[in-house]
């Protein structure tokens, strides 16, 4: 049996953290986190947590169709937000919606998004929590496990050909390593040195499949070196960890050096849905192990040990958080849906002529009972 030799001082099978055990982190990193930073990533964490507890319960009420939380997996979006520049795209996977809020979006319009309505920029056209903004340069991602992928790397070859300075990032979980799109894309993303930086949030599962089901590697980085370029394990539950390799990474694809692989090692304390049951496929020791590396708690450490919060000002900043949710939901909730012939929109520049016949034709017809019209 062939050896692998896996050296725990190497970036693809150590574990890169920052904020170790008790909050601190070294000089070196405290440089590239500043108090502001670091205030700013506690806040967009407690809002993120705070959203997802509020928006489970409307899905459970009826109120939205569909909810997928990132309980647990917070980190990586907030920290990508925070790392790149306004000119890069984010090709997201199923939870990096929140790098959008980060980077700007609103959040009434955000959650808009899973009410489908009139306020809603992609006119219910998506699934709830396949968010996507243009403004903030973050394409939708597709339901589909992995294409986000290759879309990333071509995009990042799109840059490069136009010499222009921005990157792109694509994310895919665990699950989506065996999909042919990831192995395609890193193969053309090493060869063409393609400015992207391709991100797996490794949360130990694929709806009900572990993640040891999804490949033989000793690490999801490891697969790097196949593909010509650095991987880079880091801790997806420390969010300076994940804010600085993607700082580096993506300074080295500005700097033209070609990609970089990053495996986020986290794990979702949610379901993977609101359509999925969890305690049918993993226990309960497992969750209660990984709820105690909780990204939120480690954060809050790191903030608390600066005195940048203490528990009067973190429940203040929790009251402040949940509000601005509650406001945005009762705001866009009572709005109606998108209007009827929306549906023809943003396709064709010019209606062709058989869409302009049935755009007539739906206009002329009564609306459907318990559609709620939209003008
Ligand atoms: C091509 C394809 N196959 C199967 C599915 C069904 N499916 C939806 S999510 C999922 C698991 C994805 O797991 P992973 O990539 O680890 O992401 P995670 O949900 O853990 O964030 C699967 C198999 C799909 N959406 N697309
Ligand atoms: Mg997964």
């Amino acid at each position: 049996m062939a050896t692998v030799i896996a050296a725990a001082d190497d970036p693809m099978f150590g574990l890169f953290r920052v904020i170790q055990d008790d909050g601190t982190m070294s000089d070196e990193h405290r440089a590239r986190i500043d108090d502001a930073l670091l205030s700013r990533m506690y806040r967009s964490m407690r809002l993120l947590r705070a959203l997802d507890e509020r928006m489970l319960v409307i899905q459970r009420q009826g109120r939205i169709g569909f909810y997928g939380e990132v309980k647990g997996q917070e980190a990586t979006p907030i920290a990508t937000g925070l790392a790149l520049e306004a000119d890069d795209w984010i090709f997201p996977a199923l939870r990096e919606g929140a790098a959008m809020l980060v980077r700007g979006f609103p959040l009434e319009t955000y959650v808009a998004q899973c009410f489908g309505n009139a306020c809603d920029v992609n006119k219910g056209r998506q699934m709830p929590s396949h968010y996507s903004g243009k403004s903030v340069h973050q394409v939708s991602w597709s339901s589909c496990i992995g294409p986000q992928v290759p879309q990333a790397v071509g995009a990042a070859w799109a840059m490069k050909l136009r010499g222009a300075k921005s990157i792109a990032v694509g994310f895919l979980g665990d699950g989506a390593t065996s999909q042919a799109d990831f192995h395609n894309a890193m193969n053309f993303a090493g060869v063409f040195k393609t400015p992207c930086i391709i991100v797996c949030q490794n949360n130990h599962w694929a709806i009900s499949v572990p993640s040891s089901m999804q490949s033989a590697s000793p690490t999801f980085a490891s697969k790097a070196i196949a593909y010509g370029m650095p991987g880079v394990r880091v801790d997806g539950n420390d969010i300076a960890a994940v804010y600085i390799a993607l700082q580096d990474a993506a300074a080295r694809a500005r700097r033209g050096e070609g990609p970089t692989f990053i495996e986020c090692v986290t794990y979702r304390i949610g379901a993977h849905s609101s359509s999925d049951d969890p305690t049918r496929y993993r226990s309960n020791d497992e969750v209660e192990a990984w709820k105690r590396k909780d990204p939120l708690d480690r954060l809050r450490k790191a903030v608390y040990g600066r005195g940048l919060m203490d528990d009067a000002r973190d429940e203040a900043l929790f009251q402040e958080v949940d509000g601005e949710v509650k406001a945005a939901i009762a705001k866009v909730e009572s709005a109606s849906n998108p209007p009827r012939e929306s549906v023809f929109e943003d396709v064709y520049e010019a209606l062709p002529w058989h869409l302009r016949e049935q755009r007539d034709e739906l206009l002329a017809s009564e609306p459907a009972a318990g559609h709620g019209g939209g003008h």
